[in-house]
């Protein structure tokens, strides 16, 4: 008999699919359906019939697949994992998840953008949502953090203002997912309370170059109680095991482009290849006594305690090794509210906190359309949930008994309070006493300092990259009244920022400094001071054509992947190409379907046909021109140097002495023509690459990209 060919197989196995059993399509019934192809007509031509459940049924449930998206971080994406608290915390806290270090806490985390609606970019400048549930045997509990360790505001009463502003603007409903206009500015020129949490806006914190490499802040300052009852105030941050790493703002512009899924595809590919993502959790905790010993308040959310004066413990690690199975049911439907704690754990007098504990459940009300959303799986508690709450929309528990009110006797009592020691939430008693006003407390008034520890605290290259962010955004703005309240503000950070930044937005540099700077610097607030020097899960690019040369492409690729990084082929077309020897590889991507800003690195093996070839592509050469221009890691060997050379680059970097040395990873750039080298340049290679970028590379701006 002869082999069945591949229409022959195809169809047997679509016929195979078919018979599966329990796989027929049926209603939401369960009455099965032969045809979803085709409407029922009267007649081959004729007019649709009323009496097509099946159709009015997969039509009506269709037009009503939209819920309202989030407010704020509409824009996000989940995964589940586990949390393991390295020692028992008992001394600090009772919260049960916090004491054995053998007990594996399940989590759902969802990191999200802020101003964009659910379909905008993920590379856009914002801050970043870091919410984690806490799957505990005690209830659950939300982190519902940023990675921004302050906010904008001091009092919850003005969130929907700070909204407003960030949003688009609501005649014309432009620009999506960006602050850089005028209602935006024209607020924070009148919200001095605001320039702290501004610097951290307009600094590289705002471009992560992954979900996977952000820090993450509770911002308030909460509590702490142990079992006997002693409360302690903490603040949280969750530290990248990656360490933190971001974008150049002229990247993350073209990846809004090229890849506006560029978080989300990172964190799912992540977890899928198995290089899950980690954070570790910390706590900088302070003694109730030692409540007024700082120059600000603690219960202000536009001020950091100093990582000098409290230092960050950390108590235990996230991991997240599983992408949701269905993105609506779980990171769509998932709920987070600051509200949600458990035992060991409570809140401050914080006023931004204390509103947020009423905003979020009525937020998720509107959205989900019901007070039942805690029956959703992703928002169930893992233990048992007992109540009287009944019936409302969509109510998918089956309440059995006969009493459903509390005293009762009919129904033995149940469900009975639980006395105070047996594991209730029982609120810590913190002596109140005060005034009804409408005021800010005298103590949140200081809205610069921390803004110019901020500045004084970042790197040269750091400083340049918030100058720069400051002439984009406010140049940007129209009105030169809110540039010039802007120059005005950032005066009393620093004279010289304010200089700076005034002289790239069309308006008259400050004339005298306001305050004196105070000098003072906290290096944990650099990014370059948390970035960590690994290649791990970074991702290469390999630009070849046929005709490349086989060993070079593979031995590079090998150790590559000895170091977790991840290498792909670019080349014109998809398939395969041939070496010169004629192997065969398969083509991952072409110079339409990616890009240099999608990788953290090039290489350029040799083969003088191919590298011919790629000399020919100006694809080609802009990928090295571009990741030039960004401070990539490029390395090139044998023929392959001279597509480097073509480059714009080539006056830069590689003069013929230059290129002629065997090696040289100076400033990110490792080249050799010996085909002998390819060891040594594949270790200096992701050496380089381990150091992120290389932001001292001279003379990138002369770069056409
Ligand atoms: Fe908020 C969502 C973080 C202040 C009101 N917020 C939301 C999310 C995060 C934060 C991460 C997305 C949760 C998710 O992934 O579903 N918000 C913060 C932080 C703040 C903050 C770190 C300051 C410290 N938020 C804040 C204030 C209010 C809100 C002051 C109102 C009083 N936030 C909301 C909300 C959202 C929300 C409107 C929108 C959708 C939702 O809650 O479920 O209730």
């Amino acid at each position: 008999m002869s082999e069945p060919n591949n229409e022959q197989s195809k169809n047997q196995s679509l016929e195979q699919y078919r018979q599966e059993p329990g796989e027929y399509l049926t209603t939401n019934q369960g009455v099965r359906v032969n045809n979803t192809n085709d409407s029922l007509k009267a007649g081959e031509r004729g007019p649709s019939l009323l009496e097509d459940f099946h159709f009015l049924e997969k039509m009506s449930h269709f037009d009503r697949e939209r819920i309202p998206e989030r407010v704020v971080h509409a824009r996000g994406s989940g995964a589940h994992g586990y949390f393991q608290v390295y020692e028992s915390m008992a001394e600090y806290s009772k919260a049960k998840f916090l004491q054995d270090p053998s007990v594996k806490t399940p989590v759902f985390a969802r990191l999200s953008t802020v101003g964009g609606s659910r379909g905008s970019a993920d590379t856009v400048r914002d801050v970043r949502g870091f919410s984690v549930k806490f799957y505990t045997e005690e209830g659950n509990y939300d982190f519902v953090g940023n990675n921004i360790p302050v906010f904008f505001i001091q009092d919850a009463i003005k969130f929907p203002d700070i909204v407003h502003a960030i949003k688009p603007e609501p005649d014309n409903e432009m620009p999506q997912a960006a602050t850089a206009h005028d209602n935006f500015w024209d607020f924070i020129s009148l919200m001095p309370e605001s320039m702290h949490m501004i610097m951290w806006i307009l600094s590289d914190r705002t471009l992560p170059r992954s979900y996977r490499m952000m820090q993450g802040f509770g911002v308030h300052t909460f509590r702490f109680v142990n079992e006997q009852g002693k409360a302690r105030f903490v603040k949280f941050h969750w530290k990248p095991l990656l360490g933190v790493h971001s974008f150049v703002w002229d990247e993350a512009q073209k990846l809004s482009g090229k890849d506006p899924d560029f978080h989300r595809r990172d964190l799912w590919q992540a977890i899928e290849m198995g290089d899950y993502p980690e954070y570790e959790l910390g706590v900088q905790i302070i003694e109730e006594e030692d409540e007024f010993k700082f120059d600000f308040d603690i219960l202000d959310s536009t001020k950091i305690i100093p990582e000098e004066l409290v230092p960050v413990k950390p108590i235990g690690k996230m991991v997240l090794n599983r992408n949701p199975d269905n993105f609506f049911a779980e990171t769509e439907q998932v709920t987070f509210h600051p509200a949600r704690i458990v035992p060991g754990i409570d809140f401050s007098n914080d006023p931004l906190l204390q509103g947020r504990l009423f905003s979020y459940l009525d937020s998720q009300h509107h959205r989900l359309g019901s007070g039942n959303l805690a029956n959703i799986p992703i928002n169930q508690p893992v233990c048992p949930v007992h109540n009287n709450q009944q019936d409302g929309v969509m109510q998918t528990n089956i309440k059995t008994g006969k009493t459903n009110y509390f005293p009762n006797s009919l129904g033995g009592g149940c469900p009975m309070m639980a006395p105070g020691n047996m594991g209730a939430f029982v609120h810590y008693s913190e002596k109140v006493q005060g005034h009804k006003i409408r005021e800010r407390s005298e103590s949140f008034k200081d809205h610069f300092s921390q803004a110019t520890l901020f500045w004084n605290s970042l790197s040269k290259v750091e400083k340049e990259h918030l100058v720069q962010a400051a002439h984009f955004e406010l140049g940007k703005v129209e009105s030169k009244e809110v540039r010039e309240r802007m120059v005005d503000l950032f005066n009393h950070v620093d004279f010289e920022l304010a200089k700076l930044i005034a002289v790239g937005i069309g308006v008259d540099s400050p004339a005298k400094e306001v305050t004196p700077n105070h000098g003072r610097k906290s290096p944990a607030l650099s990014i370059e001071n948390q970035a960590k020097k690994s290649a791990k899960s970074r991702r290469v690019a390999i630009l070849a054509s046929d005709g490349f040369n086989y060993s070079q492409l593979m031995e590079m690729k090998e150790a590559l992947k000895n170091a977790t990084a991840q290498a792909e082929i670019i080349s014109k077309f998809k398939g395969t190409i041939r070496s010169a020897n004629g192997q065969e590889i398969e083509v991952d991507k072409t110079f339409l379907t990616a890009a240099s800003v999608m990788y953290d690195a090039i290489y350029v093996p040799g083969g003088k046909q191919s590298v011919d070839k790629l000399l020919m592509e100006g694809d080609a050469v802009h990928f090295i021109n571009e990741a030039f221009k960004h401070c990539k890691t490029i390395a090139a060997i044998g023929e392959g140097v001279e597509l480097l050379k073509k480059s714009e680059i080539k006056g830069v970097m590689l003069n013929e002495s230059q290129s002629k040395t065997p090696l040289t990873a100076d400033n990110g750039i490792v080249t050799s023509y010996k085909a002998s080298d390819i060891l040594p340049v594949a270790q200096e290679f992701i050496q380089a690459i381990a150091q992120h970028r290389h932001w001292k590379r001279e003379a990138k701006e002369m770069v056409p990209a």
